[in-house]
């Protein structure tokens, strides 16, 4: 692959990198993206669901969105391109090096491969938050991570993608609620004309101002704020590299831009080639040995 040597170097000599994810990192998961083909659930692209106004006038339907894709998404396993990053931040962190990851992703693949202390710019799938109101869902002690399927037995059978259906117009009063029942909730995530978490927001810029090389992976980059980091850290003299499966409007401000897939692409491109073949070894084994017994 041309550019390898030349951006290993920039690796080797950089103290803090960050890598900005989007959708293309999980499509080897089986997840589809937004704006490539099979972005669409029944007749609806996301840009017309992922929105508060949506949620206002259908919350069903927004709803049936969002469980159809908790479903899907519960059935994904990271692959080998999250596996190189997280084993990347592994071998920079022993190095005394740094590096972040900024998601914009709400699948939590990252996590699950080993990556920490991850930025989730548009927040999480598995996080829930009373409508109008800030903060989330919480057990008493922490935010809770609710992996619950269904979330509310309203949605069993119901969220599948079929054209056909429109809506299945569950009452609001049979959507997820609050404990004492008098708020209704709706995923913990960052819909169009809905502000980031400020606090997310300005965590993000400052690893963006702090780092000096920024790798951005498997994003159309056309979603904004996130859309303008890269600018913002090629415009401070600091170089941008691309990993994804098309070039992008961002291509020709990044140093350098490789094209493919990134679950082939990473592992060669960052040298952690080694390091992945473990870590999903690991994985396997962890999954086999929680499987649950067969039933037969
Ligand atoms: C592979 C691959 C493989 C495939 N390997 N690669 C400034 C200018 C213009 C507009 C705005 C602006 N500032 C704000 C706006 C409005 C709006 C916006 O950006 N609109 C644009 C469409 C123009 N932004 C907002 O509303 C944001 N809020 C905000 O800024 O608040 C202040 C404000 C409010 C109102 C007005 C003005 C300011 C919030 C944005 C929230 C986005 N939310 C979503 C949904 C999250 C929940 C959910 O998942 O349902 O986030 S939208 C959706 O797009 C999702 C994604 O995170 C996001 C980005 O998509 P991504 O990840 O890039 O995916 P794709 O599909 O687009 O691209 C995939 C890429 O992967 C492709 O390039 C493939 O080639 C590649 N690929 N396979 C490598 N194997």
């Amino acid at each position: 692959m041309k550019g390898v040597a030349t951006f290993q170097k920039l690796l080797a000599s950089a103290r803090h990198i960050v890598i900005l994810t989007g959708a293309g990192i999980s499509a080897e998961s089986g997840i589809p993206t937004f704006r490539g083909g099979g972005g669409l659930w029944r007749t609806y692209e996301a840009q017309e669901l992922a929105t508060p106004d949506a949620f206002r006038k259908n919350p069903s339907l927004v709803w049936e969105f969002y469980h159809y894709r908790r479903e899907v998404v519960a059935k994904c396993q990271p692959n080998v391109g999250h596996f190189a990053l997280a084993a990347l931040q592994r071998k920079l962190t022993l190095q005394g090096k740094r590096m972040d990851v900024i998601t914009q992703n709400i699948d939590r693949l990252h996590q699950a491969a080993g990556s920490t202390d991850v930025v989730e710019l548009h927040g999480s799938l598995w996080l829930l938050k009373a409508v109008d109101e800030p903060g989330f869902v919480e057990d008493g002690v922490k935010v809770w991570e609710d992996r619950s399927m269904p979330v509310a037995p309203c949605f069993a059978g119901k969220c599948q993608p079929d054209p056909v259906v429109r809506s299945s117009d569950i009452p609001t009063s049979a959507l997820p609620h609050t404990r004492n029942g008098q708020k209704l909730l709706r995923p913990a995530v960052v819909w169009f004309n809905e502000g980031l978490d400020p606090r997310v927001l300005t965590g993000a810029y400052e690893l963006l101002n702090a780092c000096d090389l920024l790798l951005v992976v498997g994003t159309s980059s056309v979603v904004y704020p996130a859309a303008s980091f890269a600018p913002l850290v090629a415009e401070a003299g600091k170089p941008v590299v691309e990993v994804n499966l098309d070039p992008t409007d961002h291509s020709n401000i990044c140093r350098l831009a490789f094209q493919g897939k990134a679950g082939e692409v990473l592992p060669v491109l960052l040298g952690v080639e080694e390091e992945v073949t473990g870590l999903v070894q690991d994985w396997a084994g962890k999954t086999t040995n929680t499987r649950p017994p067969r039933k037969n």
